[in-house]
């Protein structure tokens, strides 16, 4: 491969002959302008330059490498050649710095629901759209933390609680935690440091992190930062290709992740249509993106980069994962008795109850919903709780109260993803550390009140969800939950 100066590849900067540098790498991008999923027009604003800042939050480290065919590997930017450009910064750029600089101390935060008032607040528009957004009319996104309102607590007490303990384990996995990090795709978005915030605070906290396909930081980058023997797990999209996801999951097994968890409810990516309408407002990607008829208006770029995910995955591959790899297997998605005995019956080691936080098939149940027929189901193959095989949920889960709900039901753990991202969004690892010690700290008090002074002792007695199955009646308003969601909203006249 060449060496290029920054001359050289500013010389390519025309539609019919684009160069572009991602990352110290030279690509010829001339061909792939009508097929890139965002349009055209932001690469060309790019055009002969460094493209590594527009690049990295919204894209897998690979995309590019994987993408392009490798005669359009060009070659290596002499560093030499490097002018650094003091960046100017736009109007919005320095509103947004402002109200960073000028956020909350952490001592002002106090809940999970403070994380995300802030990071709606300082994030970029886009990357609190994509974060945010969930599918169509976002019933589902707003059940999950409804559906933990019509479970109500049955408190034991005089049980002698000066000692709580709500540490616990996780597919063999100590955590100090009844929670592990759900994935949670492009973390840069949100903060420089992206997915390696939370890898630095779970390290800290003896807290799991399960690490997406979709992080903005490399796998590696990700393992790297690890402590030596820090418990990981691995959140899986399965590609089309199969000798790459046999490539990514042998090496995540030789880098000792110690679960594999498959995501088995996005054949197709839901249409998160706040998401969708801030593609077609910035960066005048919009307009191009509507002349461009390869690419639809209704894709978004989140679907685009989706269509890598292989939509004909089904029961019959489960013997070829198990081929693979000796992690236990969790399908993660899983919302039905009938699928979980499946789960069962295919020999995994787990399913998550989830609905994606949300975001693909709207008007589906929560997974909290769904614990209590699929835990019901799960009883008639055998004795339970079943050491062998683990049943989590995650969806709006922002208390420890929830995750007690979910515990006394019989989930085994519970996954909480966006109210640990918007943790470092605008605090980073600090952020996550201090979310830790906030749900510490209510499981502590909460475990008192219920009477419970380990895990083993919260009982489905312990909770009264016989409104659960009830999808009308009165919840109390969540006030605070509510201050944060962003109703979605229609399409907008030209002129605002
Ligand atoms: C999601 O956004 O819900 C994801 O699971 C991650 C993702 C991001 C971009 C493309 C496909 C999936």
């Amino acid at each position: 491969m060449s060496m290029l100066s920054t001359t050289a590849v500013a010389s390519h900067s025309a539609r019919n002959d684009c160069w572009i540098i991602v990352h110290g790498k030279v690509y010829d991008v001339t061909d792939f302008l009508d097929e890139h999923p965002g349009g055209s027009k932001i690469i060309l604003k790019y055009a002969g330059k460094d493209a590594t800042e527009a690049y990295e939050p919204i894209h897998p480290p690979n995309a590019i490498i994987d993408n392009l065919p490798l005669e359009k590997h060009i070659g290596t930017v002499d560093p030499s050649t490097v002018v650094k450009v003091v960046k100017q910064l736009t109007e919005e750029e320095k509103r947004r710095q402002a109200l960073l600089a000028n956020r909350p101390s952490l001592d002002e935060i106090i809940n999970l629901h403070d994380f995300e008032a802030v990071a709606k607040v300082v994030l970029p528009d886009k990357a609190w759209a994509y974060y945010s957004s969930a599918s169509d009319d976002e019933i589902t996104i707003r059940e999950n933390r409804a559906a933990f309102q019509r479970v109500w607590f049955r408190p034991r007490v005089l049980r002698d609680v000066s000692v709580v303990d709500w540490s616990t384990t996780i597919l063999g996995q100590k955590s100090s935690l009844p929670v592990y990090i759900s994935a949670t795709a492009l973390g840069k978005l949100g903060h420089p440091d992206g997915e390696l915030n939370l890898t630095r605070a779970a390290a800290k906290h003896n807290v799991i992190q399960m690490i997406p396909t979709l992080a903005s930081c490399s796998f590696d980058e990700i393992l790297d930062a690890a402590q030596p023997g820090q418990p990981l797990f691995l959140q899986l999209y399965v590609n089309r290709d199969r000798s790459i996801t046999k490539k990514y999951v042998q090496h995540a097994e030789k880098r000792g992740v110690k679960g594999l968890f498959i995501t088995v409810d996005a054949p197709q990516l839901g249409r998160r249509e706040k998401d969708m309408r801030m593609k077609f407002v910035d960066d005048g990607a919009g307009a191009k993106v509507q002349e461009n008829m390869k690419v639809k208006k209704d894709e978004g770029v989140a679907r685009a980069i989706s269509s890598f995910i292989d939509p004909s995955l089904c029961w019959d591959d489960i013997p070829w994962f198990r081929s693979i790899t000796k992690m236990p297997i969790i399908l993660k998605g899983v919302a039905t008795p009938e699928d979980a005995l499946l789960a069962y019956d295919a020999g995994v080691q787990g399913i998550v109850l989830s609905n994606h936080g949300g975001r693909q098939l709207d008007t589906s149940r929560s997974g909290l919903e769904n614990l209590i027929d699929i835990v019901a189901a799960l009883k008639t193959r055998g004795p339970w709780p079943n050491p062998k095989f683990s049943v989590f949920v995650d969806g709006g889960v922002r208390r420890a109260s929830d995750v007690l709900k979910a515990l006394a039901l019989g989930a085994t753990a519970v996954g909480i993803g966006r109210g640990f991202l918007y943790a470092f969004c605008a605090y980073g690892q600090e952020g996550v550390e201090k979310a830790f010690r906030i749900l510490g700290d209510e499981f502590e008090m909460n475990m008192r009140l219920l009477g419970a002074r380990t895990l083993k002792e919260l009982t489905p007695d312990m909770v009264d969800a016989s409104a659960l199955h009830s999808h009308v009646g009165l919840t109390p308003n969540d006030n605070l939950y509510s201050s944060v969601y962003q109703p979605l909203r229609t399409a907008q006249f030209k002129d605002g």
